[in-house]
C-alpha cells in the first residue's frame, strides 16, 4: 500500500467507504464555488466541474439501491460475451464481424422496474434493457441482485458514434471493467487514453484478462504479472487484475465475487463521485492559490490613484483659486474702505469656478441638484496617468493570487470608468473647502480700518471747515493741538498712516492665511477623491478579491477527502 493509499484509508476507513452526507457537503461547496467564480474565471476551465455538480445530483437522486458496471474494452476482447456469461443468457450479439456491439445494453438484477429511471438518465433505450430473475434460479443470483451490468461498444471503434457513446456512458456509470485479451492488453489507447484518466477511480476500477482460456496458466500468469506493471505505470496502483474466460464458466468465479461485493456493499456510485470530485478539484486548484494580502491594495497604490485623479479633477486648480479667494476675501473685509470697494468688483476665483463656498448641501441625495463645476476637462496626458495608476491597482491586487485570475481584476478596476469624471466633479463641487466662514478678525480689523477711515475723514473736514471760515473772513477756530501738531491735521494723518500701517501688517498675515487655506482646501479635495477612487476602482476589485477568498473556503471543503 503506498503512502497516499494509506494516507487515504486513515481518512476515509480502512475499507474507503465514502460518507453519502460527507459527499454532498463536498459538492455543494463545489457548486457554492462555481457560483463565486462564474462571474470570474473563463467557462472553459469550470465545464468540467459544472458538469459533475450536475451530474453528481443526478446519480445521488437517484437509485442508490443499484450498482451500475460497463465492461469497456476494445473490439473483440469479449465484453458481449462476458456480459452473456455473467448474465447466464444470450442478451447482447456475439459476432465475427467487427465491432459487433453498436449500443448498449443492459441487465438488471432483480426487479426491471425500479431500475428504469435510472437507465432513462442513463440512456438505455428500453428495448436494450434486460432483467436477470427468474424463479428457475432460485437464490443464485440473489447476491448480484441490485446490479446494472452494462455492455458497452467498443472504443477504438472505427465507428465514431461508438467512440461517442462509450465515453459519454463511462462519464456516469459506478464502477468499471475494463476487458483485454491476451493480443491487446498493452494497446497504447487502452492506456494512455482511458485507463489513465481513471487514476483518481481505482477504487471503482477492475480489469480483467479475458480469453484467459486460449493461454496456458504459466501464460496466464506472465500477461497477469505484465498487466499488473502497466496498470502501475497508469497510476493504477492496486486495482484487481483477474484472469476471466467468457467461454469456461468456471473462469468467471473471481469477477463474480469482485462483482457481488461491488453490490453488498453499495459504495461504488459514492466512490465514483468522491473520485470526480477529487479529480475536479485537483483541477481547479490551480486556480487558487495563497490567501489575498490582507491590505489587498495598499495604501500607497490608493495614494498614488488619488494623486493622478486629484489632477485630473483639477485640485490643484481648485487649492489655487482657495488662495486667491481668501486673499480676495480677506482684502475686501479689512482693507481700506475704497480699496474694497474696487476689489468688490472683481470676481472672487472660486465663484469663478462655479465652485460651492457655502457648506455642502445638506439635502437628501436624490434631492440635491447635481452640483457642477467649470473646472476644465482632464488632458490626455493627465488621462493616461489615470489609466497606468488604475491598472496598477489591478495589478497589485493580482499579484499574489493565480494569474487566471488577473482579467476579472483588471476588468472590475475599469467596470467604473466611464462614471469617474462625473463623480469627481461632483466630489469637488461638494467639497467644503472651509470658506464658508469668515474669520472673527477680518470683522475686527474691517471695523478698525472704518474707524481710522472716519478718524481721517473727520480731521480732513475739519481742516476744510477751517479753511472755508478762513476764505469766508469769518472768526477762525481755535484748533485744538497735541502738541505742536493741530488736532484736525493729526487726525488725518494718523487716521490715514495708521490705516495704511495695519494694511502693511496684515499683508504678510492674510498671504499666510491664504496659503493655509489653500492647503487645507487641498487637503480636503484629496480625501474627496479618495473616497471616489476607493468606491469606483477600489471596490470592484475588492468585489473580486472578495469572490477569491471566498472561493478559496469554499475550495479547501471540496479538497477535504
Ligand atoms: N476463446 C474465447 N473466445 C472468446 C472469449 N470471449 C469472447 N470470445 C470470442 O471473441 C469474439 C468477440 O467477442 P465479443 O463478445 O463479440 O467481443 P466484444 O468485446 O463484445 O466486441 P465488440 O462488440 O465488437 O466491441 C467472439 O468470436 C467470441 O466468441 C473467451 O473468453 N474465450
Ligand atoms: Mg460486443
Amino acid at each position: 500500500m503506498s503512502l497516499i493509499e494509506k494516507v487515504r484509508g486513515a481518512l476515509t476507513g480502512t475499507d474507503g467507504r465514502v460518507d453519502a452526507e460527507e459527499l454532498v457537503q463536498r459538492l455543494e461547496s463545489l457548486a457554492k464555488f462555481l457560483r463565486l467564480v462564474d462571474p470570474y474565471l473563463p467557462d472553459a476551465g469550470l465545464v468540467a466541474a459544472h458538469t459533475l455538480v450536475e451530474r453528481a445530483g443526478n446519480r445521488l437522486s437517484l437509485s442508490r439501491d443499484h450498482t451500475v458496471v460497463a465492461l469497456a474494452g476494445s473490439t473483440g476482447s469479449g465484453k458481449s460475451s462476458l456480459f452473456n456469461a455473467l448474465a447466464r443468457l444470450k442478451l447482447s450479439p456475439v459476432g465475427v464481424r467487427r465491432p459487433t456491439t453498436g449500443i448498449a445494453h443492459a441487465c438488471v438484477w432483480g426487479p426491471l422496474e425500479p431500475a428504469n429511471r435510472l437507465l432513462d438518465w442513463i440512456g438505455v433505450l428500453p428495448r436494450q434493457r434486460f432483467i436477470r430473475e427468474s424463479a428457475l434460479d432460485g437464490d443464485d443470483e440473489a447476491a448480484l441482485r441490485g446490479l446494472v451490468l452494462l455492455d458497452l461498444p467498443d472504443f477504438d471503434s472505427v465507428e465514431r458514434s461508438h467512440r461517442l457513446e462509450v465515453d459519454r456512458l463511462l462519464g456516469l456509470v459506478d464502477q468499471v471493467v475494463w476487458v483485454v485479451d491476451p493480443q491487446k492488453y498493452g494497446d497504447r489507447v487502452l492506456h494512455n487514453a482511458y485507463l489513465r484518466q481513471f487514476k483518481q477511480h481505482s477504487d471503482i476500477t477492475i480489469v480483467v484478462l479475458n480469453q484467459a482460456d486460449r493461454l496456458s496458466p504459466a501464460d496466464t500468469e506472465i500477461v497477469l504479472t505484465d498487466l499488473k506493471r502497466l496498470l502501475e505505470e497508469d497510476g493504477l496502483t492496486g486495482v484487481p487484475a483477474l484472469a476471466t474466460s467468457a467461454k469456461q464458466p468456471g473462469m468467471l468465479h473471481e469477477l463474480r465475487e469482485a462483482l457481488e461485493k461491488t453490490v453488498a456493499e453499495r459504495q461504488a456510485s459514492l466512490r465514483r463521485l468522491a473520485g470526480d470530485v477529487d479529480a475536479v478539484a485537483e483541477q481547479l486548484a490551480t486556480m487558487i492559490g495563497p490567501p489575498a494580502a490582507e491590505d489587498e491594495v495598499d495604501r500607497a497604490t490608493v495614494r498614488q490613484l488619488a494623486h493622478a485623479l486629484s489632477t485630473s479633477a483639477g485640485v490643484p486648480a481648485v487649492a489655487a483659486a482657495t488662495v486667491g479667494a481668501y486673499r480676495h476675501r480677506a482684502i475686501a473685509s479689512t482693507g481700506w474702505p475704497l480699496v474694497r470697494a474696487v476689489r468688490k468688483l472683481r470676481p472672487d476665483p472660486l465663484k469663478r469656478l462655479h465652485l460651492s463656498t457655502d457648506k455642502p448641501d445638506s439635502s437628501p441625495i436624490g434631492e440635491a441638484p447635481v452640483a457642477r463645476t467649470s473646472l476644465p476637462q482632464a488632458d490626455a496626458a493627465q488621462k493616461s496617468a489615470v489609466g497606468l495608476s488604475v491598472r496598477a491597482v489591478a495589478a497589485r491586487a493580482a499579484a499574489p493570487i493565480p494569474p487566471v485570475w488577473a482579467p476579472a481584476l483588471s476588468a472590475a478596476s475599469r467596470s467604473r470608468l466611464g462614471d469617474l469624471p462625473d463623480a469627481l466633479d461632483r466630489a469637488v463641487a461638494t467639497t467644503d473647502l472651509g470658506m464658508s466662514r469668515k474669520p472673527f478678525w477680518w470683522t475686527v480689523a474691517g471695523l478698525l480700518q472704518w474707524l481710522f477711515t472716519i478718524t481721517a475723514v473727520v480731521g480732513l473736514g475739519w481742516l476744510l471747515a477751517g479753511y472755508a471760515v478762513r476764505i469766508l473772513g469769518l472768526p477762525a477756530f481755535d484748533n485744538p493741538r497735541v502738541g505742536e501738531v493741530p488736532l484736525p491735521t493729526l487726525l488725518l494723518l494718523g487716521g490715514l498712516l495708521l490705516g495704511a500701517l495695519m494694511a502693511l501688517v496684515l499683508r504678510p498675515i492674510v498671504n499666510l492665511g491664504a496659503r493655509r487655506a489653500g492647503r487645507r482646501a487641498e487637503q480636503r479635495l484629496r480625501g474627496a477623491v479618495t473616497e471616489v477612487a476607493r468606491e469606483y476602482v477600489v471596490a470592484p476589485v475588492r468585489e473580486v478579491l472578495n469572490g477569491y477568498a471566498q472561493a478559496r473556503e469554499a475550495l479547501t471543503v471540496v479538497r477535504s477527502e
